[in-house]
């Protein structure tokens, strides 16, 4: 049996985050990094920082280092586990810009330019200025997730497209040459895909909103937090009430509350009925607050200990290489590169 056709022993999961914010936001933590945390349970998983993709704009290299860290730091008190997931830096297992340029060769020009997220961007700064890179992101993410034949990669809505080039690109190769990558599944969380912007609940709340009342950043002093659910704008009426088209306000507020605090929409609606607006953004501001002080705590001891940080990065990178070599030496072979022989062999 060829080395990529290994029956795994429990399925296989990974996913990626860039290091491009010194904190994660609550849109980054509910949609995606808490699921991380929950499938380490089942699945077999890996996480890596894409400090590769991180340079796909322009970026400040001292601020580059100091928030690969951070991320793994977030993802550690987050509840990922280092002794079951392994946790990566991108660049620390070259394998990746490897598979990167062989899914390259097998994208159309066309089709990389078509994607929605390098429309958008190159529209932004004009497709003059934006890097080859960014126009090559999508097939350094194929590969990323391609070299661990995962089941489900853990995503928020923002890049299902990326997954189905991934999977377009698997098939092709597969067919091309001989079926060497499993085909993988977005795996989306309904109830918190999106994450809307405090002040403008019709926009998903992102690092790079209009306004920072909008945004709960987790290692933000938990008073600054407490204060933005407080002022989070709200809509006509006084109702707490669940109506996405109505009320997107207080429908996100209170998606918010419900993931955190693990009490359905319905029984959080009950408990609110004939309370006002105040009231409800009152107690939604302790949960928050409950959550983020913990969380920030951790984060800060984590990276008071560089050299236990550095020890998870190199463990991690080590049991994802040990994946990643084994599916590149299959490619490289199907894709007709001679193995090299090392010379004590000749
Ligand atoms: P931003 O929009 O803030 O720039 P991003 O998507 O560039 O975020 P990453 O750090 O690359 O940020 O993403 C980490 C994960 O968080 C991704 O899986 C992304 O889909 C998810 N995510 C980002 N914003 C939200 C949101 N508002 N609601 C739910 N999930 C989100
Ligand atoms: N493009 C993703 C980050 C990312 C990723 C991946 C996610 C890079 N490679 C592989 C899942 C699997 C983003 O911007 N959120």
């Amino acid at each position: 049996m060829s080395s990529t056709q290994e029956p795994q022993a429990r399925p296989r999961i990974l996913s990626g985050i860039q290091p491009t914010s010194d904190t994660i936001h609550l849109g980054n933590y509910l949609g995606a990094v808490r699921q991380w945390a929950q499938l380490q349970e089942d699945f077999e998983p890996f996480f890596f920082i894409a400090n590769q993709h991180a340079i796909t704009v322009e970026h400040d290299a001292k601020l580059l280092r100091e928030r690969t860290y951070r991320a793994a730091a977030q993802l550690v008190a987050a509840g990922v586990d280092p002794e079951r997931s392994a946790i990566f830096v991108q660049s620390h297992v070259p394998e990746h810009a490897q598979l990167g340029w062989i899914m390259e060769c097998i994208t159309g020009f066309g089709e990389a330019r078509r994607m929605t997220q390098f429309k958008d961007k190159s529209a932004k700064i004009g497709e003059g200025s934006v890097s080859v890179g960014l126009l090559t992101y999508p097939m350094l993410m194929a590969a990323d997730i391609l070299l661990y034949r995962p089941q489900y990669v853990p995503v928020g809505e923002d890049q299902r497209q990326h997954l189905e080039l991934t999977r377009d690109l698997a098939q092709r190769f597969n067919h091309r040459f001989k079926k060497t990558f499993r085909l993988p599944e977005a795996y989306i969380p309904k109830a918190t895909a999106k994450i809307m912007d405090l002040q403008d609940p019709t926009s998903k709340m992102s690092k790079s909103a209009s306004s920072p009342a909008g945004l709960i950043d987790v290692l933000d002093d938990p008073k600054v937090t407490a204060k933005k659910i407080r002022s989070a704008v709200t809509d006509s009426g006084s109702e707490v009430r669940f109506d996405e088209a109505e009320k997107p306000g207080i429908a996100n507020l209170l998606r918010i509350y419900s993931a955190l605090s693990g009490t359905e929409i319905e029984a959080l609606e009950k408990q609110y009925a004939g309370k006002g607006y105040g009231d409800f953004k009152k107690d939604l501001a302790d949960v928050v607050v409950e959550f983020v002080t913990p969380f920030r705590d951790r984060t800060l001891a984590l990276l008071d200990d560089r050299a236990e940080l550095d020890r998870i990065l190199a463990a991690g990178a080590e049991k994802a290489r040990a994946v990643a070599a084994r599916t590149l030496v299959d490619v490289y072979d199907r894709v007709g590169f001679v193995a090299p022989v090392r010379s004590a062999d000749q």
